[in-house]
C-alpha cells in the first residue's frame, strides 16, 4: 500500500522538493495552501494536476481547518513545514511568527490527537539552526544548548519543546530535524544567498547598479535543500524518534559567498572598508559572462546598508552532522558550497536573461494592444 503524506507548507523551498522526492517514491502527496491574491504556487506548478499530488485549503492558525483537514487525508506521515520563515520579518511580526511557528505545531499534534492517529501517524518538525542563536559552542550538535535569538527562534523553540513533549507524554512519533540553513534556486528571493545570486546576474546583465546587504561577517553552515529533504524523510523512517541536526560541517561569511556569487556572474570583486562602510569593488570582468553595457573596473556593486541589520543577529552557525550520518546514512557533502553557488548563478543567470525576454515580448504586445486601441 503506498504511503499517504501531508505536507504544510508545500508552496515553499522544502515543500516543493520534498513533494518531489515523496512522490518519486510512490507516496500519495497532500499538501496544505493558503488562498491569496496573487499566483503563489510558482515551485509546486509542474506537480498540479499530476494523479497523486493532491492540494487543500488549510491555514497553520486556523485549529478547525487542521483537524477537518488531517481526518479527511488520514495521513501516515505529517511533514510540518509551514512556517512564517524569515528572521528579519519576525522582529516585525513577532506575533503572527509565534501564532504560526510555535501554536501551529500545537495545533497539528492536536489535530493527530483529536483523529485518534497518535499510534499511527508520523510527524517530522521543521526545526532550525537558529535554536542556537547566541551559541554557546561551535560547531553545534544535538547536545549543544539553545539560546535563541530572535522572535522566530523563539518561535521555533516551543516547536521542539511540544514536540518532544508529546513525544514523551503520548508516546507519538514526532520528531525535530534541526535543519541549518539550505538555499536552492527555489530559495526565496530576500534570503542573502537568492537575493545575492539574482543580484550578480542583475548586475552582469546590467540590469541592477548596486547590491545593499547588512552583516557581511555573518557565518553559516549552507547546504543544498535538494539533498536536505531526503534526509526530513530518514528520519522519519528511523526506528526510534529522535531529533537529529543537520548540516554540512562546512561554513562561509555572506563576503565569501557574494565574491563567488559574482566569480560565477563573470566579476571578480576586491573588498575595501569596514563595517558600515566596506564594498565590494570591481576588480576584473569576464567579457563572455558580464555582459552589462558600462560596467567597469572600479565601481561599486555591493555596499551596506544599515536598514538589513537585525536588533539582535546570529553569526556563527556551524552544524555537526555525525549522528545523522553515522545514524540514518545520510551523507552531507552531497552538494559542496561551491557547487551550491555555482548552481543558483547559472540558475539566476538564465532567469534574469528570461525574464528580460519575457518583459520585451510584454511590451510589443502593449505596443500593439494601445496602437489597435482599447475597444478592439
Ligand atoms: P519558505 O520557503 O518560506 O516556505 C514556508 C511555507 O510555509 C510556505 O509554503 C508558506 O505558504 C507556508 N506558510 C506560512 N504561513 C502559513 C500559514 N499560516 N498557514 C499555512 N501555511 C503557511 O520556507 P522553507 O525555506 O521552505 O522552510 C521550510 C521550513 O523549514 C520552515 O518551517 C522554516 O522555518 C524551516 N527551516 C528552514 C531552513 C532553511 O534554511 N530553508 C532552515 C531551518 C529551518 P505561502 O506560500 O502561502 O506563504
Ligand atoms: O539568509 P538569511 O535571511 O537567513 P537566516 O536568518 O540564517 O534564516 C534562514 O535560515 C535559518 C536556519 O538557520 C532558518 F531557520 C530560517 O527560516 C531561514 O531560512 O540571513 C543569513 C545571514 C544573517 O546573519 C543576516 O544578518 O545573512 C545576514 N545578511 C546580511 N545581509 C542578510 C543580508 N540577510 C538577509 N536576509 N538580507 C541581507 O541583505
Amino acid at each position: 500500500m503506498a504511503k499517504t503524506a501531508l505536507i504544510t507548507g508545500v508552496t515553499g523551498q522544502d515543500g516543493s522538493y520534498l513533494s518531489e522526492f515523496l512522490l518519486a517514491k510512490g507516496y500519495e502527496v497532500h499538501g496544505i495552501i493558503r488562498r491569496s491574491s496573487v499566483d503563489y504556487r510558482e515551485r509546486i506548478a509542474h506537480l498540479e494536476g499530476t494523479p497523486h499530488f493532491h492540494l487543500h485549503y488549510a491555514d497553520m492558525s486556523d485549529s478547525m481547518s487542521l483537524v477537518k483537514l488531517v481526518g479527511k487525508v488520514m495521513p501516515d506521515e505529517i511533514y510540518n513545514l509551514a512556517a512564517q520563515s524569515h528572521v528579519q520579518v519576525s522582529f516585525d511580526a513577532p506575533e503572527f511568527t509565534a501564532d504560526v511557528d510555535a501554536v501551529g505545531v500545537l495545533r497539528i499534534l492536536e489535530a493527530v490527537r483529536t483523529n485518534h492517529l497518535e499510534k499511527t501517524c508520523k510527524i517530522y518538525q521543521a526545526s532550525t539552526s537558529e535554536l542556537y542563536g547566541k551559541v554557546e559552542e561551535v560547531p553545534q550538535s544535538e547536545t549543544t544548548p539553545f539560546h535563541p535569538y530572535s522572535p522566530y527562534a523563539v518561535a521555533k523553540l516551543y516547536g521542539f519543546w511540544i514536540i518532544k513533549e508529546y513525544r514523551e507524554a503520548y508516546n507519538m512519533f514526532c520528531c525535530s530535524g534541526i535543519l541549518f540553513n539550505h538555499e536552492s534556486e527555489r530559495r526565496g528571493e530576500t534570503f542573502v544567498t537568492r537575493k545575492i545570486t539574482l543580484a550578480a546576474a542583475r548586475i552582469a546583465q546590467g540590469k541592477q547598479k548596486c547590491l545593499y546587504l547588512g552583516n557581511l561577517d555573518s557565518l553559516r553552515d549552507w547546504g543544498y535543500a535538494k539533498d536536505y529533504v531526503e534526509c526530513m524523510w530518514l528520519i522519519l523512517q528511523h526506528k526510534t524518534p529522535e531529533d537529529f541536526v543537520i548540516a554540512t560541517g562546512v561554513q562561509h561569511s555572506v563576503r565569501e559567498f557574494a565574491t563567488l556569487a559574482f566569480h560565477h556572474a563573470g566579476i571578480e570583486l576586491r573588498w575595501e572598508g569596514e563595517g558600515i562602510n566596506e564594498k565590494g569593488i570591481v576588480a576584473s570582468i569576464n567579457p563572455a559572462l558580464a555582459q552589462a553595457e558600462g560596467l567597469k573596473v572600479g565601481d561599486v556593486v555591493v555596499a551596506v546598508s544599515p536598514d538589513f541589520y537585525r536588533p539582535t543577529d546570529v553569526v556563527n552557525l556551524l552544524g555537526d552532522p555525525s549522528k545523522a550520518k553515522r545514524e540514518l546514512g545520510w551523507n552531507p557533502q552531497t552538494t559542496s558550497f561551491e557547487q551550491l553557488v555555482e548552481l543558483m548563478v547559472a540558475h539566476d543567470m538564465k532567469k534574469v536573461a528570461a525574464d528580460d525576454a519575457a518583459a520585451e515580448i510584454r511590451k510589443v504586445n502593449l505596443a500593439e494592444y494601445l496602437e489597435k486601441g482599447v475597444d478592439k
